[in-house]
């Protein structure tokens, strides 16, 4: 198969997400263009045969100046002339806003199947915001076929968009098991100060309740001070969250990485990855972390529920609820059985439902229905 796929090239889980669909879906042997405005991270690192990196040229104007590139225009215009060079069989972006009104554009003008896959904000922030809504209405009537990471996010398109829940396929987020697998790490590949760290892994914007993370570690300080949280990624709240661990006194267990790239060994080095979103529509840090067999707390919210299994290969808590959070941090640093016993089973649900051999495979039957 031909296939085109767009997606936002920059850290962040859609674009993680996509270029590793991108790249099983290259080596099963099918012909990807990708579509996007600068090369994906996960593509600098080696070569791909298969995969054809197409750049939306970023055209401005000076009359643009305040309301920025035309990106939807201007990545339409990049389908309609590749579709029509290179013969492409489907399209798929992901990422509703704005890649799937691109997408309908060129639709309307070549004819080319096409399937957006929704992601989470696309839908429950964005797409229900009148500034969208009617647009983005027209647009999921018109389309193929809709993807989407979770049966939550399913439930969210059929109530804000879609009548028709078959037009709906759930195919969840694919993780490379090769590349987050466990690592045997005597120390962590940071100057090791204590025994055992947690892990946070966002991009720190409000959604992620970081903050609530430093200050519900600061009461596990009081019963254990053997311990640092490693805090990774980049965003607005981030610089919060330092202020907050210095009020706190607690700034020496609080430990930034910045946006790191080789997140294996630092889940391998934790004892659970804490996760604290006020919604989430699949968490992709949560399925890295259980891949390497690291436990993870989460709130109950969104599709969580349908990555981690309570109890099971982690722990969850109601939203905003500390207490809660506090009580299973402690749990798993006490018992360190329990804790290997959950990353076990984790690393097993991954392989079981998000391996990424298996999910391209459940990508190309959904595009063969978009074809039909
Ligand atoms: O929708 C967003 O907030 C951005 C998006 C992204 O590109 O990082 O994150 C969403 O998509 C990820 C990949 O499918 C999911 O793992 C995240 O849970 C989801 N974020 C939210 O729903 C807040």
């Amino acid at each position: 198969m031909k296939i085109g796929l767009c997606f936002f090239p920059k850290v962040g889980g859609s674009g993680i997400a996509a270029t590793q669909l991108a790249i099983e879906l290259a080596k099963k042997g099918h012909e990807v263009i990708v579509f996007t405005y600068d090369t994906p991270f996960l593509l600098r690192q080696s070569r791909h045969e298969n995969i054809q990196l197409m750049l939306i040229d970023l055209v401005s104007y000076p009359l643009f100046k305040d309301i920025g590139y035309p990106y939807t225009i201007l990545s339409a215009s990049k389908f309609v002339e590749v579709i029509r060079k290179e013969k492409l069989d489907v399209l798929n972006v992901h990422y509703a806003i704005p890649a799937g009104v691109s997408a309908y554009l060129a639709k309307e003008i070549t004819g080319i199947p096409v399937g957006i896959t929704a992601h989470g904000s696309d839908i429950h922030i964005l797409g229900v915001d009148p500034a969208y809504n009617s647009v983005m209405s027209h647009v999921f009537e018109k389309t193929n076929g809709v993807s989407t990471v979770s049966e939550y996010m399913k439930k969210e398109i059929h109530k804000h968009f879609l009548k028709d829940n078959d037009k709906i396929h759930v195919i969840y987020n694919p993780i490379d098991t090769e590349r987050f697998k466990k690592q045997e790490v005597k120390q962590c590949d940071f100057k090791k100060l204590f025994n055992n760290y947690f892990i946070h892994v966002s991009n720190f914007r409000k959604v992620k309740n970081a903050p609530f993370i430093v200050k519900a570690f600061s009461e596990v300080l009081n019963h254990n001070d053997d311990v640092g949280l490693i805090m990774v990624g980049e965003g607005p709240e981030r610089k919060d969250c330092e202020i907050i661990a210095k009020s706190l006194g607690i700034e020496d267990h609080v430990l930034f990485q910045g946006v790191r790239y080789n997140l294996a060994p630092l889940y391998s080095c934790s004892s659970a990855l804490i996760s604290a979103s006020e919604n989430e529509s699949f968490g992709l840090t949560l399925a890295e972390a259980m891949a390497c067999e690291t436990p993870v707390i989460a709130s109950r919210v969104g599709g969580i529920p349908e990555v981690v299994e309570d109890g099971e290969t982690g722990l969850l808590f109601e939203y905003g609820n500390k207490d809660q959070l506090v009580k299973h941090m402690l749990t798993l640093l006490e018992d360190k059985e329990l804790a290997k016993k959950m990353g076990v089973k984790g690393r097993k649900r991954v392989l079981e439902n998000f391996r990424c051999d298996k999910i391209a495979d459940q990508y190309i039957q959904w595009y063969e229905t978009l074809i039909d």
